[in-house]
């Protein structure tokens, strides 16, 4: 059918899930089953990082530890999961740093508006000194964070109108993450906003209980949000990471290979994932207008609109979340 050829052409432009390399890690013997869940859908590029991660870990570790992936928020959402690994029902997941800043308050550095110009930036961030210092920081409470994956930049869509402008807000019911920036983000712009988990999202978006949302392009498909939202702003206002977490109690069990096995297949998930991610960004994009959904392009000025109109948030947010770091991610993109 039609569908299964365009289903095909999209696939085959994912990069390749690259062959494991590496020797087999010496275990102790016993066997372990590791769930790991995530929030989004099964044809995101999260999704296929997993699946990468599952063909290492089951590869090198002969056998002994059985993967088993989890989509959709399943086993909960982002923060749900988080507790479960707290408490020691699941193993593993990936949320976004947002609604985890409660916890760890630096992480609200990722909340900031329009302070990762690229991808290049996030991944030196992330991949150097202070992606380090804050998997450290993250592996406290019941944790252990091994390594850094992508949502991505996220883009506004709505039912109502074209945005090009904090005007064109004006009273809009945006649905934000659990996280108070993105809260001051939107009320900043004029909008209304309303904080939800992501696992409501798609039903508040169909019944109109909201008017719109932010999210990557790939999440806006793999979530079908389009199905429900006719206007898009390419706004790349927010960068957001994912952070891969394990449970600590089932880290501590494990013995130092397997240890290590773990740290190095969210490494290569990781820098895998975030390839695919990219790539698809923009085929993406491409896609959803070519489904009709109308996308709004800023021009540099548009840009900048609404970089000034949101440079408050940066007076209310500096102190607290670390005047220093916000400095030190600035000199990186110098
Ligand atoms: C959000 C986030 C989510 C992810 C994922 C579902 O909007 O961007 O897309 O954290 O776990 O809540």
């Amino acid at each position: 059918t039609l569908g299964g050829v365009a289903t095909a052409q999209a696939a085959s432009e994912m990069p390749p899930i690259p062959e494991v390399d590496g020797p087999v890690a010496e275990g102790d013997g016993n066997d372990y089953t590791l769930k790991f869940s995530i929030g989004t859908t099964q044809s995101g590029a999260q999704y296929r990082g997993l699946e990468y991660f599952e063909d290492i870990v089951e590869a090198r570790s002969d056998g002994h530890i059985q993967v088993e992936l989890f989509h959709s928020a399943q086993l909960g959402d982002d923060l749900q999961a988080v507790s479960a690994l707290q408490s020691g029902t699941l193993e593993m997941t990936s949320p976004s740093t947002s609604p985890l800043v409660n916890m760890f308050p630096e992480f609200a550095v990722f909340d900031l508006p329009f302070l990762f110009p690229t991808p290049e930036v996030a991944d030196e961030v992330l991949d150097g000194e202070i992606g380090d210092r804050m998997l450290e920081t993250a592996s406290t409470n019941g944790l252990k964070a091994l390594g850094w994956a992508e949502n991505g930049y996220r883009q506004l869509t709505n039912s109502q109108n074209a945005v090009a402008s904090p005007e064109d807000l004006d009273g809009l019911k945006v649905r934000t993450m659990q996280n108070p920036i993105h809260l001051d983000i939107w009320k900043t712009l004029g909008a209304n906003p309303t904080p939800m988990s992501f696992a409501e999202l798609f039903t508040a978006l169909e019944q109109g209980v909201v008017d719109g949302q932010e999210n990557p392009w790939i999440t806006i498909q793999s979530s079908k949000f389009n199905e429900v939202q006719d206007y898009a702003t390419e706004s790349n206002h927010v960068y957001t990471p994912f952070i891969t977490l394990v449970s600590e109690r089932f880290w501590s069990r494990l013995p130092e290979g397997y240890q290590d096995l773990l740290s190095d297949a969210a490494k290569q998930m990781g820098d895998y994932q975030r390839e695919v991610s990219r790539t698809l960004n923009d085929q993406i994009k491409q896609e959803l207008m070519d489904e009709g959904m109308n996308i709004t392009e800023l021009t540099p000025e548009q840009v900048a609109t609404f970089q000034e109109t949101l440079s408050p948030v940066y007076d209310e947010w500096r102190e607290k979340i670390g005047g220093e770091l916000i400095d030190d991610i600035r000199a990186v993109s110098q």
